[in-house]
């Protein structure tokens, strides 16, 4: 089609070419045809020519612009038509963008009151945030301050923890010294007066031991009841000393001596055999008739007596203790 196109317009083109032409062989001819005396007219006609040819050249111009400007029309219909969808396209577009320039511009506008807005707080916010800074600084160097004090106190509370566990223990060392003491004291009151009490009531004291004699007479076994009644038992003669202790009071006395369970074999009233003995010369003589122990001659060294246990006198009780 494009070649068609190209055809036809070359066509016209050399048929106004050729037109052109003729019009310039006539003007030839009529210049050889001229006269001298018909200068003037024929001059005249020349110029007349020359317009007319001038003018129908200028119509062919026209004529040649105006085919070129048809054929670039026609051409350009279909162009025209995109030209049409195009700019209604852009005009779409354009729209657009304007919508578009619009919602920026109310965005711009409202960034803008923002940023305003934001200036103006600009200020206020700098002037609190220094403020906040000093506050944060103070709090800063209180919160140092409450360190050390609190690193202080921890200190003084470890130091006098430490006190308070000391003295605790002190305390309690005291407070079982004290009651230790406090028993010790009790039970030394008690002892004191139990003492006290024997001493008043006629009971003697002798080498690690207090002895009670009877002021008056019974049998042994009763005898052995009455000692046993004060927390005593009848006296048990371990040594030569504690024989003469006993030998100066001068009297007949019932001794914790005894062979009743079995004849000859004598025990003491605790249990224990008789080992270190202070008999008569010649007693034990009452086989099994006289069974039980006794003081009996006191200016003899050895004077124990078998006795019948049935038989009163009076006696002697022992207990164990210390002024
Ligand atoms: C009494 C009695 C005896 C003792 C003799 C010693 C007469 O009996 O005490 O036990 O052996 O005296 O003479
Ligand atoms: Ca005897």
């Amino acid at each position: 089609m494009a070649n068609g196109v190209h055809t036809e317009e070359f066509e016209l083109t050399m048929e106004d070419e050729n037109l052109c032409a003729g019009s310039a062989k006539s003007e030839a001819s009529l210049n050889r045809s001229g006269e001298e005396d018909e200068v003037t007219s024929v001059v005249s006609g020349r110029k007349l020519w020359r317009l007319v040819v001038v003018s129908f050249a200028l119509l062919c111009i026209l004529q040649a612009i105006f085919s070129i400007s048809l054929r670039i029309a026609f051409r350009n219909e279909a162009g025209f038509k995109n030209l049409t969808k195009q700019r209604d396209e852009l005009k779409r577009i354009n729209s657009d963008i304007e919508g578009r320039y619009k919602s920026l511009t109310e965005e711009r506008d409202e960034l803008k009151r923002i940023n305003f807005a934001i200036e103006a707080n600009s200020e206020n916010l700098t002037e609190e945030r220094d403020a906040l800074k000093k506050i944060n600084s103070d709090i800063v160097a209180s919160f140092k301050n409450l360190t050390e004090e609190r690193d202080e106190l921890k200190r003084i509370n470890f130091d006098t923890e430490a006190s308070r566990k000391n003295l605790t223990e002190q305390r309690d060392e005291l407070e079982r010294k004290l009651n230790i003491s406090d028993s010790q004291c009790h039970s030394l009151t008690e002892e004191s007066d139990k003492l006290k009490k024997r001493l008043k009531n006629g009971w003697l004291y002798f080498s690690g031991s207090f002895y009670y004699i009877s002021s008056n007479e019974k049998t042994w076994q009763e005898s052995r009841k009455d000692c046993i009644q004060k927390g005593a038992d009848l006296t048990i003669i371990n040594n030569r000393e504690e024989q003469n202790f006993i030998r100066q009071f001068k009297k007949y006395l019932w001794i914790g001596l005894t062979d009743i369970e079995t004849e000859g074999k004598w025990k003491w009233v605790d249990g224990t055999p008789l080992t270190r003995s202070f008999w008569d010369s010649k007693e034990p003589n009452g086989k099994t008739l006289e069974n039980c122990g006794q003081i009996k001659n006191p200016n003899l060294q050895n004077n124990w007596n078998d006795e019948r246990c049935s038989n009163t006198h009076n006696w002697i009780c022992e207990e164990k203790g210390s002024l």
